[in-house]
């Protein structure tokens, strides 16, 4: 009955805490998610004065999926200021596509240098 002055529902009828839209459905949501999210990681091409331009836009687009303009972007912004960020993988990834350019460099003796960085 009303006239209970514990009862949460007050003279009124109406429980506040019912439009309190964490008690949705009158269940607790866990918000934690079981399976962690893989760290992610930047692999950075370095610049330096020998390999060329040309060489640098073939490795975005054959190694890392960059249209051509996308990898003349990123390769004049590494000319620019130094490095640069050619993708974002999963550490594995990231790993076996610094050893691909590091291969196709070292096939031209070119000096290109990548290096794996935590995002
Ligand atoms: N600086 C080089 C040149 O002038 C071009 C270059 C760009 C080299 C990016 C490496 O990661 C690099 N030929």
């Amino acid at each position: 009955m009303s006239g209970d002055p514990l009862d949460p529902a007050g003279p009124g009828g109406l429980d506040p805490r019912a439009s309190d839209p964490r008690r949705e459905g009158g269940v607790a949501t866990a918000t934690r998610r079981k399976t962690a999210r893989p760290e992610r990681f930047k692999v950075l091409l370095f610049n330096d004065d020998y390999t060329p331009m040309e060489f640098v836009v073939s490795v975005l687009e054959r190694i890392f999926g960059k249209s051509p303009a996308a990898a003349t972007q990123i390769m004049l912004a590494i000319h620019r200021s130094g490095l640069g960020v050619a993708g974002v993988f999963v550490l594995e990834v990231a790993e076996t596509k610094v050893a691909l350019v590091h291969r196709a460099a070292e096939e031209r003796d070119y000096p290109l240098r990548a290096g794996v960085e935590k995002e």
